[in-house]
């Protein structure tokens, strides 16, 4: 009984480094030393890739390891190269660009490495937020009212925009830029003065912004697990002190705000809730785990999906880990569970034919 390698990369170029360092340990932690030969793979703020004890040490430094300087692409995909010979099996832990929008699984999709999570258009719808949420209304999933342009747009037709959109949305809306993972570049707009300020953040971050109807809400979260049958948990729900779930209430310890599991539904709510989160899955063709996010109005007390996240938060304390905990799956079993479904999904798209005639190999 063989010992499977699990390559876990983290670190990486977003701005989002130390984040993936403190999910990587616990998924490090968490992996049982009996079944695999795990092996610490960092990328270095600069893009270099790095294995063994330079790896273990950029966990410990908090990823101050390497310089800024920019290596030639020959340089990065030789160290890459070198770092990804012999795995059985990766999990990418990396946030934001280069991570979980698509772009490192179509890496391993052209290496035929086997990987953990969502594949390259489930990562890649799940980090777009307006592709994201046009997914879920073809799906037929209640989601909030919005409405999205470009910056191009906004430079040539703003007034225009803002009017009509106002108009339709009314405040509050949230003005967003639609391509990024936390919540930096969000500002809640409660008034039309502050607007075009908004806007001119979120165009910081990406070249479309999406703007979302505000509502008076509960935050619920559910965890799935799965590839063509998967499973949802217990929902949760998240208490926030601050007007909204901002970035550094999401990852700093002394947050103001309180995971409470399970979330106090109703038993139908429940059930409700736990459907539309396997329905978002499959709406963006998510595959091994993602984490469903809701609105619950209180006004008219129905549920709204609000995001899907392919790669979310993964230390002890996250939401992720912590419902499926509460639906009786340790840290260690669904992360034996992710890598079964890895295997199978490779093993699954390799049967199927790649665009060549039948009997040509
Ligand atoms: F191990 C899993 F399940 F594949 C996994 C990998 C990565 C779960 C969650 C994450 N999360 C992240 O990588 C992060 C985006 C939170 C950066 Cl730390």
């Amino acid at each position: 009984n063989k010992q499977l390698a699990v390559g876990v990369v983290f670190g990486g170029r977003s701005g989002e480094h130390e984040i993936s360092l403190r999910s990587a340990a616990t998924i490090l932690s968490a992996l049982d030393p009996e079944k695999y030969h795990v092996i610490p793979i960092g990328i270095t703020r600069s893009g270099v890739w790095v294995a063994g004890p330079a790896a273990t040490e950029m966990l410990s430094l908090g990823g101050q390891v390497g310089g800024i300087e920019s290596p030639s692409p020959a340089r990065i995909l030789a160290s890459l190269s070198s770092v990804l010979g012999e795995l059985d099996v990766v999990i990418p832990v990396l946030h934001g660009t280069y991570g979980e929008d698509g772009t490192i699984q179509g890496l391993f999709e052209m290496m035929d490495i086997p990987y953990v999570g969502c594949g390259v258009l489930a990562s890649a719808a799940g980090m777009d937020k307006i592709v994201m949420k046009q997914l879920f209304r073809q799906a037929g999933l209640p989601v909030v009212e919005f409405r999205w342009f470009t910056s191009h747009a906004w430079t040539t037709e703003g007034d225009a925009l803002q009017s009509d959109i106002l108009r339709q949305l009314g405040l509050p809306v949230f003005v967003k830029p639609a391509n990024l993972g936390s919540s930096v570049g969000i500002t809640r707009v409660d008034d039309p003065a502050d607007f075009a300020a908004a806007v001119a953040l979120a165009a910081q971050y990406d070249r479309r912004i999406i703007v979302e109807k505000g509502y008076d809400v509960r935050e619920i979260e559910v965890s799935v697990l799965g590839n063509d049958q998967p499973e949802a948990s217990v929902p949760g729900e998240i208490i926030s002190g601050a007007a909204f779930y901002d970035y550094a209430d999401k990852y700093s310890p002394d947050s103001q705000s309180q995971l409470v599991i399970p979330a106090p539904l109703a038993p139908e709510q429940i059930e409700d809730v736990r459907r539309l989160a396997v329905r978002a899955f499959q709406a963006i063709d998510g595959a091994g785990l993602a984490r469903v996010d809701f609105f619950l109005l209180r006004q008219t007390n129905t549920l709204m999906v609000n995001e899907i996240n392919t790669m979310p938060g993964f230390t002890r304390i996250s939401m992720y880990p912590k419902l499926w905990e509460a639906s009786g799956w340790s840290l260690p079993a669904v992360l034996d569970r992710l890598i079964e479904l890895a295997f199978a999904r490779h093993a699954e798209k390799s049967r199927l034919a790649r665009g060549l005639p039948l009997g040509t190999g």
